[in-house]
């Protein structure tokens, strides 16, 4: 997989590729990452990349031919055809599925913009697709960005061990996490869960999966109503009810 950032802080972005999964990820050649910046294609003296708004306004527009010129330059660096994606508020919302969809391709150039905006041409122009990561504004695309690749690197064949790629499937399932407790069995006055020291691995699936269940039923039930339970899922989410009062 090899991804290419256009932004105007690589030392920023490049710090993905340092730390953590996507630090294996690219440590062992699953992934390549590089960035360009559109800094370096100003041909100007004072290698201007930005300019005021036409119409007027406050802040800043990205300038076109100096993005234009790092998107084409990031683009030789990754498989032809790979998808420019720009992150930015106006963009589908980024979510488990669409990781998913990017970590099956051969790569992808991410475009992470800064300032009020980005020249409108350059997105009808270079970009395939836009990207958001929730309804809120940032100082620009490039947090986003890294946010991006560990989600699709995490879904590499090879960069997660097989125990933690099954936990992966988990939330795979559509469904919130469930609850996680280590040592001291007892903390703050709270013990562990009973259920969790039983050693009965079926019991203990189960209650997890109980509560994924009845945890996304009330902090996301749109997450659930996507869901067709059957039968049992509905008995767990009513035991969880009843238990939860
Ligand atoms: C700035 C701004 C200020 C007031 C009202 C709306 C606004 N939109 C923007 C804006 O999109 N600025 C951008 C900075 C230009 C593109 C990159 N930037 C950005 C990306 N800010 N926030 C994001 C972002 C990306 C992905 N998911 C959420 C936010």
């Amino acid at each position: 997989m090899r991804i290419a950032v256009v932004s105007l802080f690589p030392e920023l972005v490049g710090q993905v590729g340092e730390y953590g999964v996507v630090g294996r990820a690219v440590e062992r050649q699953l992934l390549s990452l590089n960035c360009e910046n559109p800094r370096d294609f100003a041909e100007d003296a004072h290698r201007t990349v930005d300019d005021r708004p036409y119409g007027g306004g406050p802040g800043m527009v990205l300038k076109y031919e100096p993005t234009a010129k790092a998107i084409r330059q990031a683009k030789d660096s990754v498989p032809e055809g790979s998808p420019v994606i720009c992150l930015s508020p106006q963009g589908k919302v980024f979510d488990q599925a669409t990781a998913r969809r990017l970590s099956d391709l051969q790569g992808f150039v991410l475009l992470a913009g800064r300032y009020e905006g980005i020249d409108e041409r350059l997105i009808e122009n270079e970009v395939d697709e836009e990207l958001s990561l929730g309804d809120f504004v940032l100082s620009g695309g490039e947090i986003a960005a890294m946010a991006v690749i560990d989600a699709v690197a995490r879904l590499l064949p090879g960069v997660l061990g097989d125990e933690e790629s099954a936990t992966q499937d988990s939330f795979m399932d559509g469904l919130l996490d469930h609850p996680h407790y280590t040592r001291p069995e007892s903390v703050a006055g709270q013990r562990v869960p009973a259920v969790l020291l039983s050693g009965d691995h079926a019991r203990i699936a189960r209650w997890r999966y109980k509560q994924a269940l009845g945890r996304s039923f009330l902090r996301r039930p749109d997450l659930v109503a996507e869901l067709k339970l059957n039968q049992e899922q509905r008995k767990l989410l009513d035991e969880f009810l009843k238990e939860q009062g």
